[in-house]
């Protein structure tokens, strides 16, 4: 498996309840290094348009607004087989569903604000990193 880069985002119910520390850690302790990262206020534009793959679903203007309700932090994550990795420290869409021990199974709250985006395939994670990051920014 390669070493690969990866897209994540600690959304805004994460920054809200001061959770930047313990998700990275779990980050961390699946052997993800994170490369990048900075903390940021979308507005509902910019979520807007990084999720613009969502503009049809009926979830796309709550999620947006959530997205742009408080700051985030957006990291690049790299490591072996990074953007599959990051999904399984994830967890599930739904809380619900993710399994124990995952970041959304510990600290999400709703389908709606569950803590962290990843990408989730390689073209989807070199557009995402582009869209926040400049190369110079990535520091492996
Ligand atoms: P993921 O974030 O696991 O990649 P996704 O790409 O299907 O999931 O959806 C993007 C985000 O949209 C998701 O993290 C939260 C929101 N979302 C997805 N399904 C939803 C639903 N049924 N109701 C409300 N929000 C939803
Ligand atoms: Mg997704």
């Amino acid at each position: 498996m390669a070493i690969e880069r990866t897209l994540s985002i600690i959304k805004p119910d994460a920054t809200n309840r001061n959770l930047t520390g313990k998700i990275n850690a779990k980050f961390e302790e699946a052997g993800l290094r994170i490369v990048a990262q900075k903390r940021m206020h979308l507005t509902k534009e910019q979520a807007g348009k990084f999720y613009a793959v969502h503009a049809e679903r009926p979830f796309y203007d709550e999620l947006c607004e959530f997205m742009a309700s408080a700051p985030v932090v957006v990291q690049v994550l790299e490591g072996e087989g990074a953007i599959a990795k990051n999904r399984e420290v994830m967890g599930a869409t739904n809380p619900a569903d993710a399994e124990a021990g995952t970041i959304r199974a510990e600290f999400a709250e709703s389908v709606g604000e569950n803590s962290v985006h990843g990408s989730d395939a390689p073209e989807t994670a070199a557009e995402e990193i582009a869209f926040f990051f400049a190369g110079l920014e990535i520091v492996g």
